[in-house]
C-alpha cells in the first residue's frame, strides 16, 4: 500500500488548525495534525514543500521508517516546526494503518489498559466568588480534577485566566492567541504571584474539600529558586502537579526545585524529542510527562517516551488545549489508553464550529474519556466545512515587566 497523495489543510473555525491528509494508492484516508500556535504557517510550508514530495510513493505501512527517514534525513533535527510536520505524518499513518486493520488505534498500541481516561478541566477567575462558579462549572462538566488559575492584584493580565466572567453551565472557551496583526503586550509581577497563589489554594481548599485533585500552570514564569519557594508553599495544598514551573529549556533548574519541594512536579508541553526528558526522567526529576502528541513527532515518540518514564513510575500528563486539534488529542487519548503509566489527561473543549471541521467519536461519561471505537483515530475531517474558515494571523501574547524587561509569558 503506496502514498498516492498528501495534501496540507489549514483551517481557521474558531482557531486556526494545520491538518495533513494522506491517501493511499487503494484509497485510504489517513489525517495527521500538525497545528503549531502562532506559527501555523511555517508547518504548513514545511509539510508542503519538504515533507509531502517526499511521502509520495512510499510504503504507508513503514512507521517508524517514515518517522526516522523524514528525522534524520533533513541533517537538522528537532524544533517544533520540525517535530509538528513529522507529528502530522505520523499520526495520519497510525490512522490509515488502524482503518486498514478495522481496529481503533489504541487496540494496535497494546488494548485498553483501563476504562477511560481521568481528566481536568480549567477553571480560572478574576476573584474568589468568579474562580469558584467556575471550578463549579468545571466539575458539572464531568472533570474530577481541576488546574486553577487566578488573577494577582495589581498585574493587568495573566496567562490562563479568561478575560470574560465564567457563569455557571457557560462553555469554558480560553483561547490566549489573539487573532490580529499584531501579539498583545500582557504583564507580570512574580513576587505578588508568589504572595498571593498560595491564598487563593487556601480559600479554594476550604470552598471545596481536601479530597478534589488540584493543579497549578506556572507557565515557565520563575526562577529555580521562586519555583521552589512556591511548590513549598503550596504543600499544605496538596496539589496534584505544579505545571511548568520554571523555563523548559534548563532541566537543571528542576534539580534545585525538586530539592527544595514535594509538590509534584509536571513539564514538557513546549518539547519536542524523548532527549529533552532525557535528565529529567532518568534523574527522577518530575512525575509527570506533559507531551503533546502534535508537538512531540506523533504517537511513535510519544509511546517511547512513556515506555522510559515507565522505569521511574513517572506518568503521564499529555498536553491538552484546543490549540492540539481533534486528531492530535484523539492521537493521545489512544496513548493514554493503553500506556500502563497513565497519569491524567488535560481536556479543553474544542468548540462547536471547531466540532463542524473535525468529527470526533470521542465520548466523555462518568469523567472518563474514550477516543472511541471507530476504526484508526476515530476523527473525520470535513473539507468542504474547512473551506469556509480561512487562516487568519493570530499570535500569542507576550510579558514586559513594570520596567519594559521582556518576561516569560
Ligand atoms: O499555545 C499555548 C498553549 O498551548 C499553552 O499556553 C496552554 O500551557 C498551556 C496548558 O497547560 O494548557
Ligand atoms: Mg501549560
Amino acid at each position: 500500500m503506496r502514498i498516492a497523495a498528501a495534501d496540507v489543510i489549514v483551517t481557521s473555525p474558531s482557531r486556526n488548525f494545520v491538518t495533513l491528509k494522506i491517501t493511499t494508492d487503494d484509497g485510504v484516508v489517513g489525517w495527521g495534525d500538525g497545528t503549531l500556535n502562532g506559527r501555523e504557517l511555517a508547518v504548513s510550508a514545511y509539510l508542503a514543500e519538504h515533507v509531502v514530495p517526499l511521502l509520495i510513493g512510499r510504503d504507508a505501512h513503514a512507521i517508524e521508517d517514515t518517522w526516522q527517514f523524514l528525522y534524520r534525513s533533513a541533517y537538522w533535527r528537532r524544533g517544533p516546526v520540525t517535530m509538528a510536520a513529522i507529528a502530522a505524518v505520523d499520526m495520519a499513518l497510525w490512522d490509515i494503518k488502524a482503518k486498514v486493520a478495522g481496529l481503533p488505534l489504541y487496540q494496535l498500541l497494546g488494548g485498553a489498559s483501563r476504562v477511560g481516561l481521568h481528566t481536568y478541566g480549567h477553571a480560572s477567575g478574576r476573584d474568589l466568588p468568579e474562580l469558584f462558579d467556575s471550578v463549579r462549572a468545571t466539575l458539572a462538566e464531568g472533570h474530577r480534577s481541576v488546574r486553577i488559575q487566578t488573577a494577582i492584584p495589581g498585574v493587568k493580565a495573566v496567562y490562563g485566566v479568561a478575560a470574560q466572567a465564567q457563569a455557571s453551565g457557560e462553555r469554558y472557551d480560553y483561547e490566549p492567541a489573539g487573532r490580529g496583526p499584531l501579539p498583545t503586550e500582557e504583564d507580570w509581577d512574580t513576587g505578588a504571584y508568589l504572595r498571593h497563589l498560595p491564598t487563593v489554594f487556601e480559600a479554594v481548599r476550604n470552598e471545596f474539600g481536601a479530597e478534589l485533585p488540584l493543579l497549578h500552570d506556572g507557565h515557565h514564569r520563575m526562577t529555580p529558586l521562586q519555583a521552589s519557594r512556591l511548590g513549598r508553599s503550596l504543600e499544605p495544598y496538596d496539589l496534584f502537579w505544579l505545571e511548568d514551573c520554571t523555563p523548559a529549556e534548563n532541566p537543571q533548574a528542576l534539580e534545585v526545585v525538586r530539592r527544595n519541594t514535594i509538590t509534584p512536579l509536571a513539564i514538557g508541553e513546549v518539547f519536542n524529542t524523548v532527549w529533552d526528558f532525557q535528565h529529567l526522567i532518568s534523574n527522577q526529576l518530575i512525575d509527570y510527562v506533559r507531551a503533546a502528541s502534535t508537538h512531540f513527532g506523533g504517537v511513535s515518540p510519544l509511546r517511547k517516551v512513556m515506555d522510559f518514564a515507565a522505569q521511574y513510575q513517572i506518568k503521564s500528563g499529555f498536553h491538552g488545549p484546543t490549540d492540539v486539534s481533534p486528531i492530535g488529542f484523539a492521537a493521545q487519548v489512544h496513548v493514554g489508553l493503553s500506556i500502563h503509566n497513565f497519569g491524567i489527561q488535560e481536556y479543553m473543549l474544542h468548540s462547536d464550529r471547531t466540532n463542524r471541521v473535525f468529527d470526533q467519536g470521542m465520548t466523555f461519561v462518568d469523567g472518563y474519556l474514550h477516543p472511541s471505537d471507530r476504526p484508526g483515530l476515530g476523527v473525520d475531517f470535513d473539507e468542504q466545512v474547512a473551506a469556509e474558515f480561512p487562516y487568519q494571523r493570530a499570535y500569542l501574547p507576550f510579558n514586559r515587566l513594570p520596567d519594559g524587561t521582556m518576561h516569560d509569558w
